[in-house]
This record gives structure tokens, sequence and C-alpha cells, in this order.
């Protein structure tokens, strides 16, 4: 049995809120309830959280101590640019140099506190790094801009990992860097040992890539340091439990997370509106510890035969025999 490094994200264990119901579908918790309620969900060993938003300069402290007495690591650290409106026009892509160095010092700051909680991972988002509409923004300055920041923010502390995640959209209409490629193209380009790529399952799906292949292009370069599991219908980032649509496209990532050898976190980001979220953290776990078992229901050579022989007939039925067909 496979025993997985999971670590959940606080922002979905409180109210979680739509444009519609904007008050959220439940009553908001405190982050010391959220980290008690991931506590006791059985496979959690760690948190994923934001600055400075939900850990403050008045709370990172307490919540270190809190995270240490629970048992729990922080894993992922990120800086909460996306949901400050000085950043609507863009992050590290600002047109504005004030606000620009505004958020790349944010970065920073966070980055100094993510090194006091021994946080193992800081995000980058785009997110707001992004249009709307054609000729809103000036695409080679923002490449410049982007590049630059993250090399500086990267170099700000060289012991300090940072990924780049994806999405192609939402809060903007397009946000940069919204494929595999167009990240491992710049990660490659600014070419340092602690920047690196986390998969977000949905956001490659919305994509239409196969994990696999993504996976893949990632780790021929060593850069897959964390990855994010959901699922979604693949028109929007829906972040519902993993294995519920796109079953298979999850089976193969599992096998090849393990032909890497993978060792990092599996990061729950979720976005359950309407079900109780440490439900779901616990379905999502069984889920993905599911996917391994039904892998083990094949030998991994006989699986491994079939990139040589290319027998689609054989394949199906290997997919039935996990199934207990
Ligand atoms: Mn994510």
């Amino acid at each position: 049995m496979h025993s997985l490094k999971i670590s959940a994200g606080v922002w979905y264990l409180g109210a979680t809120s739509d444009r519609f119901v904007k008050q959220g579908y439940r009553p908001d918790r405190t982050m010391e309830e959220k980290f008690k309620i991931a506590a006791k969900i059985k496979g959690v060993g760690g948190l994923e959280m934001h600055y400075p938003t939900e850990v403050t300069d008045a709370n990172y402290k307490f919540l270190k101590k809190l995270a240490n007495d629970l048992g729990l690591k922080i894993v992922q650290f990120c800086p909460h640019l996306w949901v400050d409106p000085r950043w609507k026009f863009g992050q590290f892509t600002n047109p504005d140099p004030k606000l620009r160095r505004e958020a790349i010092d944010l970065a920073k700051r966070t980055m100094d506190l993510a090194s006091e909680m021994e946080a193992e991972i800081m995000v980058y988002w785009p997110a707001q790094d992004g249009y709307d509409y054609p000729f809103q923004m000036d695409h080679r300055q923002a490449l410049d801009d982007l590049v630059g920041g993250l090399a500086e923010w990267a170099d700000h502390n060289p012991k300090q990992k940072v990924v780049v995640e994806y999405k192609a959209w939402e809060p903007r209409a397009h946000i940069l860097l919204p494929t595999i490629g167009h990240c491992m193209t710049i990660v490659n380009e600014i070419n340092r040992p602690n920047l690196g790529i986390n998969i977000d399952v949905g956001h490659a799906l919305i994509m239409k890539e196969n994990l696999a292949e993504s996976i893949a292009l990632t780790c021929r370069y060593q850069k897959l340091f964390h990855t994010h599991w959901n699922d979604n219908w693949k028109l929007f980032d829906d972040d519902i439990i993993p294995g519920t649509v796109n079953f298979w496209e999850m089976i193969e990532a599992l096998f090849w997370l393990d032909e890497w050898k993978y060792d990092g976190w599996f990061g729950l980001d979720l976005f359950p509106y309407r079900e109780d979220p440490a439900l779901v953290v616990e379905e999502t776990i069984r889920n993905l510890e599911f996917g391994y078992e039904l892998l083990d229901r094949v030998p991994r050579d006989e699986l491994r035969e079939c990139f040589r022989t290319s027998d689609a007939i054989k394949i199906v039925q290997l997919q039935r025999k996990m199934l207990g067909g």
C-alpha cells in the first residue's frame, strides 16, 4: 500500500463563496479551527496557506506552534497577490513599476516567513498577470517582467523552493503561462535549482493536457516539485474530488509518478461549495490510495510491455482487470 504525503489547503476548510453566494455556503472558521479540523483527518500530514490573508505578521508564530503541536507540516506557503485589488492589472507584470515592486516585495516577505515556518514550497500563481481584452497587455514587456520577477524572487533565498503553478484563465480571461510548455520554457530559461513547477491536475485538464505527458516534460528536467489534486469537466476549474470524472487520466498519472519516483506532496486543491470539506478531503485521500490499489491489481511490467507493443486490446483488458473484471 502506498503511503502518500498529503497536504490540505486551509482556504476551503471554512466558508467557500462563488460569485452568486458571496457570503459562502457555510459559516467561516478561524485559522485555529481549520488547523484542528485538518489534523483530525486521517492521512493529512501538512497544510497549505497564504500570506498575508490567512497567515499574518500577527499570527504566524502562533500558527507554526499550533501546527507543530498538531503534528502537521507547513507544506505550501504562497503570496496572496491576486486577492488584493491593488494588483488587478498584474502582479509581477503590473505596468506600474511601483505596484510591480510592491508585488515582488510582498513575495520576498512571504519567503522570509516561509523559512521561519519551515514551509517547503512557495507557489507563484500568475492569476492577475493576464489580460481580458486584445491590446490590453504589452506581451513583450510582460514576459520580461515575469521572468525578471521570478528570478529575483527565487534568488532572494536559494534555500527556499519556488514553484510556478499554471492555469489558463480565471480570474483573468487569459492568465500568462497557461500550459506546462509555457512554464517549462521560462523555468528552464531562468534556470535556478530552487525554481520548479507545481502541476495542478485540474489546470492541466482544462487545457486538454494529458497528465502523464505533462508529468514527463516536467520530470525530464527534475522540475516537478509539487502537485495539486482535484478534478473537473474540462470546461472550468471545478476543483471536485479527484477521479470522479477524468478517471483513467488520474490512474495513468499515478502510474507515471511512480515511474518517475516522485516523492513530493500530494496537495489537495479542492473547493467544496456544498459538501463538508473534511469529508471531501477524506474521500480524496481514499480515491488517490484506491488509484494505487487498482494499479497494483496488474503487474507493472504488463503495463510497461504495452509501450513496446502499442497493443490497445491488451490495454483494455488490463483496464478491466484493474476494475475487477
Ligand atoms: Mn492549485
